[in-house]
């Protein structure tokens, strides 16, 4: 959803305006500081190409006149200090919508008015079309919920409380006409679509009653009270936790129900629930256990019919787990340590959510801020990268390029030598940092999180600097063109950037608060930046945007200029300048993890090979750009298992050595109710790894016969009895195994002949906290939304860097 809805909140102007001249003259002092530290760097040459040596780079001609009638500047008449919010209606469809809010706080009520502006051409120019929700006061936090379908039905809620209600404006046409319906309740959070529905909408009352509508809101009905969090689940299904007693402040006595028939029947699929999340094909639950202090997370693969205990440390109070990311395969959790230390360590499942392996620790989460760096790319298969706290204090990056099984630094950027100050101590620990959450919560001045496209194959963008830890200075911007093996210092300082073209272009705007008037913009995957002047009057930047997807030429900076205060927007068309269409010579083969020397490419048990743009090629990839690969299988190999449940990898190590703790103890787990022995060398195949033959470790799943408690849900039912299994159970037992196994062969060969989710390999990555002490709004919009606020109110922090 959040590339369909992309709500940002632009700026808000009080803040922007009450900027003073200390803090401007501030950042540039620390300009020029940096300046300084790079001038001995001039002479080193980066071996592709230009990078920042700009002198090397030849800029293509006459882009000012080529860009110049192609950049449009519109600018909102109403006079509004408040926020701006922007949302794209359709996918290429170029419809924009764009609400300003204004309010002031008056006791307990908010007054407010909205101007509601709607653009048919990516930006360029818009009409105020405000009549259509009759000034009625929108409110800033419910935004502009836009259907995921994009069928371009789009709803706004008003805020009429004037009169006692509430009202929606309805579209369904991409925001060329709304309806008005009044609302029988007072909402508490954004209205959320069926993604298998978009007709099907679903709120929460602040009174806590859940409400649902079948007719795109139009009419709705009550389905229950005292809901404490809901989510839509796949076929139609909800899940939300409630509280009989009424209050969602009680925590840990929850009870967790579903309903598939849009709430004419309720099942209770778990007790004693502190929270819940859904990912992937998995249902996660923290639950209860015995004396009610400690919590253990509870998996399903089967919508919560039934419950597994995670194989993962349980938690008291303090402590939380968090999903980091889930795929259909396998999910990163997080499991923080006791004690407030700001670290704990990932685990990575196997494919039944159930058996955890330590995959990395030390890692940093910080409860106060419950912010963590961990990062899922999106342009290259299997890599995640993440932040660590190492026990001298300092933060480095680290970053996965195997889902999870192996950990290394980041190798430092060719063209960025160590910065001496910080790195004299262990010139060997010279490597590059990249910031994302973390950074952005200790107000480091970074105003973007890391950013990848899934078809503009093997790019990141980050922030970064190098040295032995996170250093405090300026970072600049470090681009890779191969998934993140290598880097290249791109731009120096913080930039806001964007992807657009498929990858084939990138552009920035240098991230000052002094007004800016230059657009930097590379052809070549960032090797080389030209700047193009869009105006010759500067605007105090807000924010930069363009439609979803990165397949547009069009980019919009948004901003207003001082002597105004009115917003406004200035479009860059960039087609112009790519006049070309790319063509087949355009295009190169490239084998993608081929920078690993050791694994010849090979991740999760196959080589992907992707047709990618020459860097020298200036051309237009064109909307329908699609992602050429091909695909073939590889043996298998060490890299391609995880350790296994007991087992952890030390650093710079591929093999598996079992955990100190548990060596010498039989490896028992509880699966479906009876005790599970583990037999195993240390290895177990990442879930949704495709090699084949190679190396092949033992391992194997005992069932020992003897019930256990495999969820804390309904412990009453359930007696721990001992009884030893005999051989005919064991005959029996390796009878399953054998017929198991080659069913799995099967369904393995089927998969990659029939080409099912093999050859369309995508992740549906989901980011939330399990748990979090208040009840959430819309994650998928909200975390947009937040992220942007973030680097908002990052913007004046200038003056904390030197810290
Ligand atoms: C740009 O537009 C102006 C008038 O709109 C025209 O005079 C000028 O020739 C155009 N420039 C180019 C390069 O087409
Ligand atoms: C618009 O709002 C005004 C007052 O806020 C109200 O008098 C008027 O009836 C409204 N018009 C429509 C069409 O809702
Ligand atoms: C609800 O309240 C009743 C008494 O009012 C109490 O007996 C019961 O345990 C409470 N249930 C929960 C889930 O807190
Ligand atoms: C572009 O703007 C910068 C100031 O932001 C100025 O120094 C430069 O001369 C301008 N370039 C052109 C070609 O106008
Ligand atoms: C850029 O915007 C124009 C409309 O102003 C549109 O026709 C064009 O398709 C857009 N380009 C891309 C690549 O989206
Ligand atoms: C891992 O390797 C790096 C460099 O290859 C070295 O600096 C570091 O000390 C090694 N760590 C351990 C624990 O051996
Ligand atoms: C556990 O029970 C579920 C649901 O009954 C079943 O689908 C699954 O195959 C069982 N797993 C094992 C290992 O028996
Ligand atoms: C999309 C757009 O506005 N294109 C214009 C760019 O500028 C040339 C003239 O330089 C116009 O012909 C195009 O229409």
């Amino acid at each position: 959803m959040i590339s369909v809805c992309c709500v940002l909140a632009l700026g808000l102007f009080s803040s922007a305006l009450g900027r003073d001249r200390q803090e401007g003259d501030g950042l540039s002092g620390a300009r020029r500081l940096q300046a300084e530290r790079f001038v001995s760097e001039r002479t080193e040459l980066w071996r592709r190409s230009g990078g920042l040596n700009e002198k090397t780079c030849s800029a293509p001609r006459g882009v000012e006149s080529a860009l110049l009638n192609n950049t449009s500047t519109f600018t909102f008449k109403v006079r509004t200090l408040g926020s701006l919010s922007v949302a794209w209606v359709g996918d290429g469809s170029g419809v924009l919508l764009v609400l300003t809010t204004f309010h002031v706080p008056v006791f307990m009520m908010r007054v407010g008015q909205s101007n509601l502006y709607r653009s048919e051409d990516h930006g360029k120019t818009f009409e105020d079309v405000t009549h259509l929700i009759n000034h009625t006061f929108i409110q800033t936090e419910f935004g502009i919920a836009i259907s995921p379908d994009h069928s371009g039905k789009v709803i706004l809620t008003g805020d009429v409380s004037e009169i006692g209600d509430f009202r929606l404006f309805r579209s369904q046409d991409f925001g060329l006409s709304f309806e008005p319906t009044d609302l029988p309740f007072v909402p508490l959070i954004q209205l959320l679509y069926n993604p298998a529905d978009c007709n099907t909408l679903l709120t929460l009352s602040i009174t806590l009653n859940l409400w649902l509508s079948e007719d795109f809101g139009s009419t709705w009905r009550k389905l229950h009270k005292s809901v404490c969090l809901v989510r839509w689940g796949p076929k139609n299904s909800i899940y939300f936790t409630t509280n009989n007693n009424g209050s969602c402040n009680d925590k840990g006595s929850l009870q967790l129900k579903r309903t598939d028939d849009y709430g004419r029947s309720f099942k209770t699929i778990a007790t004693k629930v502190y929270s819940f999340v859904l990912g992937g094909k998995f249902v996660f639950a923290s639950i209860m256990t015995g004396t009610g202090t400690e919590r253990v997370i509870h998996v399903s693969v089967d919508r919560g019919d039934h419950w597994n205990m995670a194989q993962l440390p349980s938690v008291t109070h303090q402590q939380f787990y968090s999903i980091l990311s889930a795929n259909q395969d396998m999910i990163f959790m997080h499991v923080d340590d006791p004690g407030d230390s700001g670290v704990g360590a990932i685990y990575v499942s196997d494919d039944r959510g159930t058996v955890f392996s330590k995959s990395l620790e030390r890692h940093l989460y910080t409860t106060t801020g419950s912010d963590t760096d961990f990062t899922a790319i999106a342009s290259l298969r299997g890599v995640y990268m993440t932040s660590i706290l190492t026990e001298d204090g300092e933060v480095e990056t680290v970053i996965t390029y195997d889902q999870g099984a192996k950990w290394q630094p980041l190798r430092r950027p060719e063209n960025s030598p160590c910065n001496t100050e910080t790195s004299t101590n262990r010139p060997n620990r010279c490597r590059l940092h990249i910031h994302a959450s973390y950074s952005t919560t200790i107000k480091m001045n970074v105003p973007m999180l890391p950013l990848s496209q899934p078809n503009a194959v093997g790019l990141i963008l980050a922030h970064g600097s190098v040295g032995d830890a996170d250093s405090a200075l300026l970072p600049d911007i470090y681009v890779s063109d191969d998934g993140g093996y290598s880097w290249l210092r791109a731009l120096r300082g913080p930039h806001h950037y964007a992807i657009l073209d498929s990858g084939g272009l990138l552009v920035a705007v240098e991230h000052t608060s002094s007004p800016v008037n230059q657009i930097k913009f590379s052809t070549d995957e960032g090797q080389c930046w030209h700047t193009y002047n869009f105006t010759s009057d500067p605007l105090h930047f807000s924010g930069m945007d363009s439609e979803p997807g990165s397949r547009s030429m069009n980019v919009s900076v948004w901003g207003y200029r001082s002597d105004i205060s009115n917003w406004m927007v200035i479009t860059i068309d960039f087609k112009k300048l790519l006049s070309r269409d790319c063509s087949e010579g355009d295009y190169v083969e490239w084998l993608a993890h081929s920078a690993d020397s050791v694994n010849d490419g090979c991740v999760l048990g196959y080589k992907e090979s992707f047709l990618r743009l020459r860097k020298d090629s200036v051309c237009w990839k064109g909307r329908d750009f699609e992602v050429t690969k091909k695909l073939s299988p590889c043996p298998c190999t060490v890299a391609d298992y995880h350790c296994d449940f007991g087992y952890y990898r030390p650093e710079n190590s591929s093999e598996c050595v079992e955990q100190e703790d548990l060596v010498g103890r039989a490896l028992e787990f509880c699966l479906n109710g009876t005790t599970e022995l583990l037999q195993t060398s240390g290895y177990r195949k990442i879930p949704g790894n495709k090699c084949e033959g190679g190396f092949h470790p033992e391992r194997k799943e005992t069932d020992l016969r003897r019930l256990c408690t495999s969820n804390a849900l309904y412990p009453n039912s359930l007696q721990t009895e001992n009884s030893s299994p005999n051989t005919a159970v064991i005959v029996m037992v390796v009878i399953a195994i054998l017929l198991m196994s080659a069913v799995a062969g099967v369904w393995l060969v089927k998969k990659y002949v029939c080409g099912g989710r093999f050859l369309v390999h995508r992740y549906s990555v989901m980011r939330e906290h399990v748990e979090a002490n208040k009840i959430e709004g819309v994650d998928d919009v909200d975390t947009n939304y937040m992220e942007t606020e973030k680097a908002q109110f990052n913007e004046d922090s200038d003056q904390d860097l030197l810290v």
